[in-house]
């Protein structure tokens, strides 16, 4: 039997006050956060999800990985690509931006397979010294169920993503900001009718990301961003 490969997954950071039912004594208490969903599509590909606490040091844990998913979640913040904060910002956190964006130094320099969803798309623009638009409302939907497809996306001919999407795919949409210039080495291969960029892949590493959600979808256990980053951590 060939060993499964290991895919670190990232998560949040949350004080004890924000979890429902824990002891007021553990109010200040730290916990990291990860939505299962990630895990269970990592799962069902074939590959050992492990979730990645805060504290870890990038380049001591970065060995052990055989691939990574960048993982969704708050805001960016904004001076990590020159910005100011602008009134539509949601709340950022500092503390997982440092993490993650050391987490990929080390990634790149070991040309790891990373696969990305929503921040985590986001995060891998910034880190390539892409910016992004801090709100675009009339996008989200967020009224209807996670798993409902509300817009299409257009993916270009000859990609990764096409590969693995086919030209149109529907896709379910709860982020508030998107990429307005794109990172370094980067490449745009799936976008929105209101042409918003829905996913980039690298030019050379094996690298892609999307601004949708697949493991919110129905098709989680066969999608096929999972299958691509487990099979490309097992052959790297
Ligand atoms: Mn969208």
């Amino acid at each position: 039997m060939t060993t499964k490969p290991l895919i670190g997954i990232t998560g949040k950071r949350r004080k004890g006050e924000d979890l429902r039912g824990s002891l007021r004594v553990m109010s200040a208490l730290s916990f990291d956060v990860f939505w299962v969903d990630y895990a269970e599509g990592i799962l069902a590909a074939g590959g050992i999800p492990v979730f990645l606490p805060l504290g870890i040091e990038p380049k001591e844990i970065i060995n052990h990985l055989d691939g990574i998913l960048m993982s969704g979640g708050a805001d960016i913040s904004p001076e990590l690509y020159g910005a100011d904060p602008e009134p539509g910002l949601g709340a950022v956190e500092p503390i997982r931006d440092q993490f993650e964006l050391d987490l990929l130094d080390v990634a790149y320099e070991r040309e790891m397979p990373i696969a990305g969803i929503c921040r985590g798309l986001q995060i891998l623009n910034v880190s390539a010294g892409g910016s992004l638009f801090q709100d675009i409302p009339p996008h989200a939907v967020r009224d209807k169920p996670p798993t409902a497809r509300v817009h299409e996306v257009t993916i270009e001919k000859g990609s990764t993503l096409e590969g693995l999407y086919g030209s149109k795919a529907q896709v379910n949409s709860l982020h508030h900001q998107s990429i307005d210039r794109v990172g370094k080495e980067f490449l745009v291969t799936a976008r929105s009718a209101d042409a918003g960029v829905e996913g980039i892949e690298h030019e050379s590493l094996p690298i892609i990301a999307v601004q949708w959600h697949p493991e919110m979808l129905d098709t989680r256990d066969s999608d096929p961003l999972f299958k691509w980053l487990v099979d490309k951590a097992i052959s790297s």
